[in-house]
C-alpha cells in the first residue's frame, strides 16, 4: 500500500516490542509479568525516547552547521494534552506500537489513557502555541518554544452537588518520560534591588542593577515531534530554584528570612499557571513568572548565538526572531535593552534597533479587562531597571508622536505607554506595539478591530505593521489522532498526504452528495458518538441515545461565549415539551465542557446552574426520550479528543466582536459538525470556506451591537416582550431545579436583566432560538445533513495551523526551512 509520508525512522514490530521490554526491564525494573498499564505506558514512551533523542540530536547539529535563523515562540503557556500517541503518529510508529503491544497482551489505547495531560495552558492561546510548535516542526522549520516548567498546571476539575471544585493537577507526580534536564544550560535572573547610577570616564553614564535576589533557571526540554518523524525541535521550559544568592545590603531592614524561606520564594516562581483566562490578575507573582522565563530565555538564545559569532551583534537580527504570545512576555522588550545598553554598551538608538527587528507580538484578546497593565510602583519594585528603560522608551516615543501630531496631548494620553491616573501603570500592550516589527490579531475580523478600536493611532503611525495571521490546527492531532476512523475513510477516498496538505480535504466535496460514501461517514459519525456515549455513561451515569443530535460546546467558561445563552434555550425547550408532550423536536443530547476560573463567581454558577437544569431534565421521564444534558467534568485536550470526533453540532455562540478568532470551532467542522454560530472571530471565515447552506448563522452582527449599545441597550424590554424569555429567566429563581434553596441561580437573571446583559444574551436570543429550529430540521433531512457534515469536513483546508505558520514565515519571520537527513 502507497503511503506518501516518507519516514525516518523503520523499525518493526519485533523489533518495537523487544525495545519495550528492554525498557520495562533495564528502565523500570520491572517485568512483563508485573507492569501495570502505567508500567507498560512509561516503557513504550523510552522506547519511542531513543528515536526522539536521535531526532533531537540530527536536528540541532543540522541547524547549527547551517547556522540557521530560527523563530523563538515565546509564550507563558503550551497546552500540549498528551504526547505518546502524537509521537507514536509522527514517526509512522502507532500501528507498529499497536500489535508490538498486541503481541505482549496489552493494549494500546488503554496505555495511552494512563498519560497525564500536560495542561501548562488555561486555553486557546496555549493550545494554539502548541499547535504552532506542532506546524513548526513539521514543516522542517529552525523553531524553539519558550516557557515556564509549572510543577501544577491547569487545576483539574471536580463536579460536587453540581459546582465546580478545583483541586491540583500533578501531571509530574510520578514521573515524566518525555523532559530531559540541561543542566549545562542553567541560567540565572535577577529580581528586586536598587539601580545606581555611575558616570564613566567617557562622561557616558552608566547604569548598575544591584539586585536584592538571584534565582536559577534550569531548562527541561521537552520534545516536538514532527509528521514524518524528521525534525524534532524542542520546547524548553524553565524551573526555577534557589541560586544560594541574596543580598543582605538591600534587604537587611526588612527583617531576617531564613534560608529556607528563600528556596521557597524561589521554587514559588514555577509552582503554578495562573487559571484566569481574559482576566489581568495583577499579582507581583505573575509578573515574577513573566520575567522569569524571558529572562532565562534571552541569556539561552544569546548563548548560543555567541557560540556562533563572538561578541559581534551585528548579524543578531538575521539570526534571531522572538515571537511575543499576547503581552505576557513583552518584559523580554526592556529587558534586552538592558543587556545590549547596561551589559554590551550599545549605544541607545543601535540596541532599539536590534530589539525592534527583533521582537513581533500577536494580540489575542480585545477584552479591555483582560489587557495587561502593571502598576509602576510594581514594576519598580521587581525590576528597577526595567522600569527606568520603558521611561525612556516612552519618551523617546512621544517625541515621534509629537513630530506625527504636534501639540496634541490627548493623542500622547491615549498613546503613551504609561497609563496616568491614580496609580501610575504600565500598558504591556503598548510597549508590545513599540518594541515589535509587527504586530498581528488572529482571525480578519480580530485584526480589523485591533487597527481600528485598539490601536487605531498606532496604525496611522505605522502603515502596515498590524496585521492578521488567521488561526489554525494542527490535523495530526485534530483529525487523524483523534478520529483514526475517519482519517482511513478519507485515506481511502482520496489519499492519505492530507495531514501535510490540508487543502486535499477538498477532494472530498464530490462525494458529498455520493449516497455510498455518505452513508460510510454517517457511520463513522456514529461509531464516535457510540464511543462518546460509552464515556458519558461511565463518567455521568447517563444515558444517551446515539441517534439523538450531539450538540457540543466545549470552551472555557466566560459570559462573552455564552453558555448561558445556551441554557436558557435549553430551558426552553423543556419547557416547551412540558407545554406540549408532542412538541416536535428531533432527540438532543446538549453536551458541555469548560472550566471556570477559579474566582469568577458568575462563570461558576453558570455551570452550577447547567448542571443543576441537566439533572432535572435527565430525570424527567416526561421530556428524557427527547432532551438530555450533559456537563463533562474536567475540560482538557485528552476529553476534547474524544469529545470532537462524536459531535453533529458545534456552538459558536460568543457575542460579536468578542472571540479573537476561536480554535474549537475549526476542530468541530474538520471532524464533520456542523456549526451554529455567530459573526464573531474565524467563524466568518468558516463560514466563507463552507458557504451559508452549510453553516448556522444567527444573531447581531459587531455593527449591530455597537449600534444598539449606543442607542441604549434595555433587556428588561426582551424580558416583557418575549415569553418565553421571562418564563425561563423567572424559572431559574424558584427552587425547581435546586429544591428547598430558591434563588440559588438568581445571579444568572440578575446579570441579564439588572446588572445590564453587557454580551447581550436577550438581544440574540430569538435568532439563536430559530436558528435551533432549523437545525433540527436539517438533521432530519438524513441525506441534507450528512451533505452539510462531509462539506464542512472537506473545507477546512485554510484552518491547518501549517497555512498559519506559512503566513508568519513568509510575512513576519523571513524564515527558510531546514531539511534534517539521516547521519
Ligand atoms: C492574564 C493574567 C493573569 C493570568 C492569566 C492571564 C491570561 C491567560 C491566558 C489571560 C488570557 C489568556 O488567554 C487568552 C486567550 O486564550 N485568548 C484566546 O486566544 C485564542 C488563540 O488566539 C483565540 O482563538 C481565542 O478567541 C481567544 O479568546
Amino acid at each position: 500500500k502507497k503511503t506518501s509520508v516518507e519516514r525516518d525512522v523503520t523499525i518493526n514490530k519485533s523489533e518495537f516490542k523487544a525495545a519495550v521490554i528492554k525498557h520495562l526491564h533495564c528502565t523500570l525494573g520491572t517485568d512483563e509479568n508485573k507492569a501495570n498499564n502505567h508500567a507498560w505506558w512509561k516503557a513504550t514512551c523510552s522506547a519511542m525516547q531513543e528515536h526522539v533523542l536521535e531526532g533531537i540530536r540530527k536536528t540541532q547539529k543540522t541547524h547549527y552547521l547551517n547556522d540557521t535563523r530560527a523563530v523563538h515562540y515565546f509564550s507563558a503557556e503550551f497546552l500540549m494534552g498528551r504526547l505518546l500517541s502524537n509521537n507514536l503518529q509522527n514517526f509512522g510508529l502507532f500501528d507498529v506500537a499497536n500489535d508490538a503491544l498486541n503481541e505482549l497482551g496489552v493494549n494500546l489505547s488503554d496505555v495511552l489513557e494512563e498519560e497525564p495531560d500536560m495542561a501548562l495552558g488555561n486555553g486557546g492561546l496555549g493550545r494554539l502555541a502548541a499547535c504552532f510548535i506542532d506546524s513548526l516542526a513539521t514543516m522542517e522549520l529552525p523553531a524553539i518554544g519558550y516557557g515556564i516548567h509549572y510543577e501544577h498546571g491547569l487545576f483539574r476539575q471536580e463536579i460536587q452537588g453540581g459546582a465546580q471544585i478545583e483541586r491540583p493537577d500533578s501531571w509530574r507526580d510520578y514521573g515524566n518520560p518525555w523532559e530531559i534536564c540541561r543542566p549545562e544550560s542553567i541560567q540565572e535572573v535577577s529580581l528586586f534591588g536598587y539601580v545606581e547610577t555611575k558616570y564613566g570616564e567617557n562622561g557616558r553614564i552608566q547604569k548598575e542593577w544591584h539586585p536584592g535576589h538571584i534565582v536559577k533557571g534550569i531548562p527541561w526540554d521537552i520534545p516536538v515531534v514532527g509528521y514524518g518523524g524528521k525534525t524534532v525541535n524542542v520546547l524548553r521550559l524553565w524551573q526555577s530554584k534557589a541560586s544560594g544568592y541574596f543580598n543582605w545590603d538591600v534587604f537587611n531592614s526588612g527583617g531576617y528570612l531564613d534560608a529556607q524561606a528563600e528556596n521557597v520564594q524561589a521554587e514559588t516562581i514555577s509552582k503554578v499557571l495562573y487559571p484566569n483566562d481574559e482576566t489581568e490578575a495583577g499579582k507581583e507573582l505573575r509578573l515574577i513568572q513573566q520575567y522569569f522565563f524571558c529572562a532565562c530565555s534571552l541569556k539561552d538564545i544569546i548563548r548560543r548565538y555567541k557560540r556562533a559569532h563572538g561578541d559581534d551583534w551585528s548579524r543578531f537580527i538575521d539570526q534571531v526572531v522572538i515571537q511575543l504570545n499576547d503581552t505576557h512576555p513583552a518584559i523580554a522588550i526592556p529587558e534586552l535593552m538592558r543587556i545590549l545598553v547596561d551589559r554590551a554598551e550599545l549605544d541607545w538608538d543601535k540596541a532599539w534597533n536590534i530589539c525592534t527587528n527583533v521582537f513581533a507580538y500577536t494580540n489575542h484578546t480585545l477584552l479591555p479587562e483582560a489587557l495587561e497593565r502593571w502598576p509602576a510602583r510594581m514594576l519598580e519594585k521587581i525590576l528597577p531597571r526595567h522600569l527606568e528603560i520603558i521611561y525612556e522608551i516612552n519618551h523617546r516615543f512621544m517625541k515621534e508622536v509629537d513630530k506625527k501630531w504636534p501639540g496634541d496631548n490627548a493623542v500622547k494620553a491615549r498613546l503613551s505607554i504609561i497609563e496616568e491616573g491614580n496609580e501610575k501603570m504600565v500598558r504591556m500592550g503598548h510597549l508590545s506595539v513599540i518594541g515589535s516589527f509587527a504586530v498581528n490579531g488572529v482571525a480578519e475580523l480580530h485584526s480589523r478591530l485591533v487597527k481600528q478600536n485598539l490601536f487605531p493611532e498606532f496604525d496611522a503611525l505605522w502603515p502596515g505593521k498590524l496585521t492578521n495571521v488567521t488561526n489554525g490546527i494542527t490535523p495530526r492531532r485534530w483529525l487523524k489522532a483523534c478520529n483514526p476512523s475517519l482519517s482511513k475513510l478519507i485515506d481511502k477516498k482520496i489519499g492519505d498526504d492530507w495531514p501535510l496538505d490540508l487543502n486535499k480535504l477538498a477532494g472530498l466535496e464530490k462525494f458529498a452528495t455520493n449516497k455510498t460514501f455518505q452513508k460510510q461517514f454517517m457511520q463513522v459519525k456514529q461509531q464516535n458518538k457510540q464511543l462518546l456515549a460509552e464515556e458519558i455513561k461511565a463518567s455521568l451515569d447517563i444515558d444517551v441515545d446515539v441517534n439523538a443530535i450531539f450538540d457540543v460546546q466545549i470552551k472555557r467558561l466566560h459570559e462573552y461565549k455564552r453558555q448561558h445563552l445556551a441554557l436558557l434555550h435549553i430551558m426552553a425547550l423543556y419547557r416547551r415539551l412540558l407545554e406540549n408532550p408532542d412538541y416536535d423536536m428531533h432527540p438532543r443530547v446538549f453536551i458541555f465542557g469548560a472550566k471556570a476560573a477559579p474566582g469568577y463567581k458568575l462563570a461558576k454558577d453558570i455551570i452550577l446552574a447547567i448542571n443543576k437544569v441537566a439533572d432535572k431534565i435527565n430525570n424527567d421521564a416526561r421530556v428524557n426520550q427527547k432532551l438530555k444534558v450533559a456537563f463533562l467534568p474536567n475540560y482538557r485536550v485528552s476529553l476534547a479528543e474524544k469529545m470532537i470526533p462524536a459531535a453533529d453540532v458545534s456552538e459558536q455562540i460568543s457575542t460579536a466582536g468578542k472571540e479573537a478568532s476561536g480554535t474549537g470551532n475549526m476542530k468541530l467542522a474538520l471532524n464533520g459538525a456542523v456549526t451554529i454560530g455567530t459573526l464573531d472571530g474565524a467563524n466568518i471565515e468558516i463560514a466563507e470556506e463552507v458557504g451559508d447552506d452549510n453553516i448556522f448563522i444567527f444573531g447581531l452582527t459587531v455593527d449591530e451591537v455597537n449600534e444598539l449599545k449606543a442607542s441604549g441597550y434595555k433587556p428588561y424590554d426582551y424580558y416583557y416582550k418575549n415569553p418565553e424569555i421571562k418564563a425561563v429567566l423567572d424559572w431559574l429563581e424558584t427552587d425547581y431545579f435546586t429544591p428547598g434553596k430558591p434563588g440559588a441561580l438568581s445571579s444568572i437573571k440578575q446579570s441579564l436583566l439588572d446588572h445590564g446583559d453587557q454580551y447581550l444574551v436577550l438581544a440574540d436570543y430569538e435568532a439563536y432560538s430559530k436558528a435551533q429550529e432549523e437545525v433540527d430540521k436539517a438533521y432530519r433531512d438524513k441525506e441534507r445533513w450528512a451533505k452539510m457534515a462531509i462539506i464542512n469536513t472537506a473545507k477546512m483546508g485554510k484552518f491547518t495551523s501549517d497555512r498559519s505558520i506559512r503566513d508568519y514565515v513568509e510575512r513576519i519571520w523571513k524564515l527558510d526551512s531546514c531539511p534534517v537527513r539521516k547521519g
